[in-house]
């Protein structure tokens, strides 16, 4: 009797928790209620500007725009979330550049190897006239351009070997997200590209067919990929943004004014973003030392820039413009 009076009391201590900080039991003042995809899991520094970003959409509407965020791909992988962001079915998302680049290849230009002069630059970029173009392009492919997010720089790793020069890559089967400028980059640098969404990436390694992939420090860490393959090297082969887009679909049952709240809050959730992927960045570097991980720096890079120049030549007209303009950005 009595464990179960306790039984009792603890459902009605967990009924309570949602009830009063679930956004999906909340009731009252919400009108509209969104759901925004996101690969990463909750600690994440872009989950957590994720979050931000929905709790400055709330407060600003009164509490009438409800954003959840369903962390940790619940919703799917980057590439089948877009199609369902393109129907309607998931209201947002937040994804790398590089699968929206699948159905908007001008965004190629953005993410081409070795193109920013470092991380400010790319920032001039996103945050001027290329950036806002580029932004609101999407949404020839049905998407609604909200916001830029940081992703740091790509790096590669793998279980084989250090990798300090392209010949170390050679023969390495190397992961690349489903894009075909990614493709092309690895088998530049004399690996052989293997496409696979996201979540496949860590049984593949441990399955050995793949041999490493490329990402940041802190998805590197948070995917745990480091426990399987110890080899990191500080190639800084692409910075690849990430960008938030919403439904066009779904934005149509919206008012104007809502539209506008929703891309503004997106807006001002970039540099709370920005913030948090520094701090985070260093914390990964060092858990990351920490759990053994030998972190190879590449002083010279000139050698992968030179085999990822071919590369540009082979790019549209009309890429090949945006990249004009993204390298006269001072
Ligand atoms: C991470 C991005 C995530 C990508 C992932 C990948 O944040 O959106 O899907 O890389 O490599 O850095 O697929």
């Amino acid at each position: 009797m009595k464990r179960f009076a306790v039984k009792v009391a603890l459902c009605a201590i967990v009924l309570a928790f949602f009830t009063s900080v679930s956004p999906i039991f909340a009731s009252g003042g919400v009108e509209v209620r969104l759901r925004l995809a996101e690969l990463h899991p909750t600690d994440h520094p872009t989950a957590r500007a994720d979050y931000e970003f929905a709790r400055l959409v709330f407060e600003r509407s009164g509490g009438r725009i409800q954003i959840s965020v369903y962390a940790d791909s619940v919703l799917g992988q980057e590439i089948t979330v877009l199609e369902q962001v393109q129907f309607g079915a998931i209201d947002m998302a937040r994804v790398s550049l590089s699968a929206v680049a699948s159905y908007v290849p001008r965004l190629n230009a953005l993410q081409m190897p070795y193109l920013y002069r470092d991380g400010e630059h790319m920032w001039r970029v996103l945050k001027g006239d290329v950036g806002k173009q580029l932004l609101e392009s999407v949404k020839d492919a049905g998407f609604v351009g909200l916001g830029w997010f940081e992703a740091g720089s790509r790096n590669f790793y793998n279980s084989k070997r250090p990798i300090r020069s392209p010949a170390d890559l050679r023969g390495l089967k190397i992961r690349v997200q489903e894009s075909s400028l990614m493709m092309d980059m690895i088998q530049a640098f004399g690996g052989i590209p293997v496409q696979q969404a996201f979540g496949e990436v860590y049984n593949s390694l441990q399955m050995k067919s793949i041999d490493g992939a490329e990402n940041n420090i802190p998805t590197y860490l948070t995917s745990r990929h480091y426990q399987i393959a110890g080899y990191y090297s500080l190639t800084g082969h692409v910075r690849i943004p990430e960008i938030i887009v919403g439904s066009a679909v779904g934005f149509s049952s919206l008012t104007q004014a809502e539209r506008d709240l929703i891309a503004k809050a997106a807006m001002d959730t970039i540099d709370y973003q920005r913030n948090e992927w520094a701090l985070y960045e260093n914390i990964a570097a060092g858990r990351v030392a920490k759990e053994g991980i030998k972190v190879e720096r590449i002083q010279d890079t000139s050698i992968w820039e030179t085999l990822a120049k071919p590369l540009y030549e082979k790019q549209s007209p009309e890429i090949k413009a945006w990249i004009a303009r993204i390298k006269a950005v001072k």
